[in-house]
């Protein structure tokens, strides 16, 4: 256990460094408390886990929190854990099943170390009021799992990794999550020589469909989410972005039951911003959950930063709003800290940095709403669609031909200015008027 106490909020001016500058937990923005509209979630596995090790060296900090036994360590971590949420006023958490036991002598002793510990979490849970967010499988790690859970060419493995989310559902199920995460983890290929992409991509969608269908009939009534991701481990993940996503989960007869987790590097090493892959699902309707992190412009993998830009923070409040808040999701910090960054208390700075980070993006967007320059223009910007021709391109009234016609006849045309410096120099003054 560390002596760190509870953190407080004591605004921006204050330089304590153990303290809220901006996360103002009773602060009512948009109609909600911060703590209501943000909904934070400690990643157990960075968190309580890494002992942040990178390919040329060891971990930089030990997370055994004193203790020697395999199953003592864990209850640490949990024990651990639960103080350090209460702590920051973090309402929730998110696990993967290998995270909150240890490894048993085969499968089954794994398993039921995993249900165990689920009856300890439960435990805990009670007494802190914390709720978990939700909860996954690790069906990457271990070295069957190389080429891949439910896309390995191995039949065993299938059922193993299916054993494992079994597990891992009901485990979430008696924690009342909200929420049931698949990352593909290894789903996806290095080599056509040796992919049958039409089995495998066939397999994953038989694999979610079965864990879909057990967890409903055993209660289960949150929602599933898959998470994009386009590279790392494999050169191709089978769950690229957003869009692949989408058409995947269409094209299976999915899409009802599961939507998006989005996670901040995870879109940008797709190519895209965090906001445009959350736009992208709120207008598809599966916007479901937020992975909040970022990576390094200078490092092409998944950093996995603690947020601290505010501009993207704020571009993700605005989807958040846009999408009417959350309901089964949240915003989990799926970060961890820089390999230097090795005591208790950089972890408790780090999750104070992202907290602050989003509560400024939280209190930005809903000035950018408030102030309506951004939503007017594009309004405006749209308004050939409300009547005339456009009304009747929008309501489905008009074919090509007489498009054609009614092209024909024009005698000017005058697209205006997109106006995008006018925007962004727009959010600018809104953020920063205040300096
Ligand atoms: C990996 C990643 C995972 C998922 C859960 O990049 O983001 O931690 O969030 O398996
Ligand atoms: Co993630």
């Amino acid at each position: 256990m560390s002596n760190i106490g509870t953190i407080k909020y004591e605004g921006a001016k204050s330089t304590n460094p153990l303290s809220f500058k901006f996360y103002n937990p009773t602060q009512v923005v948009g109609g909600k408390t911060m703590r209501e509209q943000l909904k934070f979630a400690m990643s157990y596995w960075h968190t309580l886990c890494s002992g942040l090790p990178d390919i040329f060296g060891e971990g930089t900090i030990d997370k055994s929190f004193g203790k020697t036994a395999p199953m003592d360590i864990f209850k640490a971590k949990a024990d651990f854990g639960f103080e350090f949420m209460k702590n920051l006023g973090v309402d929730y958490y998110c696990f993967h099943d290998n995270d909150i036991a240890p490894h048993g002598k085969n499968l089954t002793e794994t398993l039921d170390n995993i249900q165990h510990m689920a009856e300890y979490l439960k435990s805990k849970q009670k007494e802190s009021g914390i709720k978990l967010l939700w909860g996954t499988a690790n069906n990457f790690s271990e070295k069957m799992f190389m080429s891949g859970a439910a896309t390995s060419p191995n039949a065993d493995v299938f059922a193993i990794a299916a054993a494992k989310v079994k597990t891992a559902i009901d485990c979430t199920i008696l924690l009342g999550g909200t929420g049931y995460v698949f990352w593909g983890g290894r789903e996806g290929y290095d080599s056509l020589l040796n992919t049958n992409l039409k089995l495998e991509l066939d397999n994953l969608a038989k694999f979610l469909t079965m864990a879909r269908d057990y967890a409903r009939a055993n209660g289960f009534n949150g929602d599933f989410y898959i998470e994009p991701k386009p590279k790392e481990p494999t050169k191709h993940q089978y769950d690229f972005d957003v869009a692949t996503c989408i058409g995947f989960l269409r094209q299976y007869g999915l899409d009802k039951d599961f939507k998006l987790n989005i996670e901040g590097n995870h879109a940008t090493l797709a190519g895209h911003t965090f906001e445009h892959e959350l736009a992208l699902a709120r207008i598809n309707g599966m916007f479901g959950s937020i992975d909040a992190n970022e990576g390094d412009y200078l490092l092409g993998w998944d950093t996995d930063c603690f947020p601290k830009d505010v501009l993207t923070s704020t571009y993700v409040c605005l989807d958040i709003i846009r999408a009417g808040g959350f309901t089964n999701g949240g915003l989990n910090f799926d970060a961890k800290c820089r390999r230097q960054s090795n005591t208790i208390e950089d972890l408790y700075i780090a999750y104070i940095l992202g907290m602050d980070t989003y509560a400024l993006g939280l209190l930005a967007a809903d000035k950018i709403i408030k102030d309506g320059r951004i939503d007017n223009n594009l309004k405006t910007r749209y308004a050939s669609y409300t009547t005339g021709i456009g009304k009747q391109i929008v309501d489905n009234k008009i074919d090509l031909a007489t498009l054609a016609k009614y092209a024909r006849d024009l005698k000017s045309i005058d697209v205006q200015s997109g106006k995008q410096e006018y925007l962004e120099s727009v959010i600018n003054n809104i953020i920063y008027g205040g300096i």
